[in-house]
């Protein structure tokens, strides 16, 4: 599974709010447990992660609709077992996570 989402990092640790906290958009890839991200499908494909970023492993993550978030429509949140939170934004269209009405931006 894989697209363009737009990324925030709220959370470094369960109570540390994140230093960098702008949207950007990523072409995310997920796979094989982890949540990869590149600039873009080419880079994907050359395996070049964006500016280096780990991918973010989600064994005994939770993922859920970020409801308390209200800027954004189609915005998910991912809390990581270490406490870290990110929130993802979708595109208005049902591609990606249909029961959610959340698709890739394209
Ligand atoms: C952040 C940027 C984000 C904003 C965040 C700001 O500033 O404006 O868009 O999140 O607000 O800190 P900067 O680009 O200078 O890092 P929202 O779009 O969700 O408001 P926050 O600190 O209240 O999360």
């Amino acid at each position: 599974l894989e697209g363009y989402l737009g990324r925030k990092h709220d959370l470094e640790a369960a109570t540390k709010r994140a230093s960098n906290r702008s949207w950007s958009t990523r072409y995310c890839v997920l796979r094989g447990g982890q949540l990869a991200f590149f600039k873009d499908a080419k880079s994907r494909a050359l395996g070049l992660p964006c500016h280096g970023e780990e991918p973010l492993g989600l064994q005994d993550a939770l993922c859920e609709v970020a409801a308390g978030y209200k800027k954004k429509k189609h915005v998910f949140k991912l809390r990581l077992s270490n406490g870290s939170e990110w929130l993802f934004h979708g595109k208005d269209e049902v591609r990606g996570i249909p029961e959610w009405g959340m698709g890739w931006l394209e």
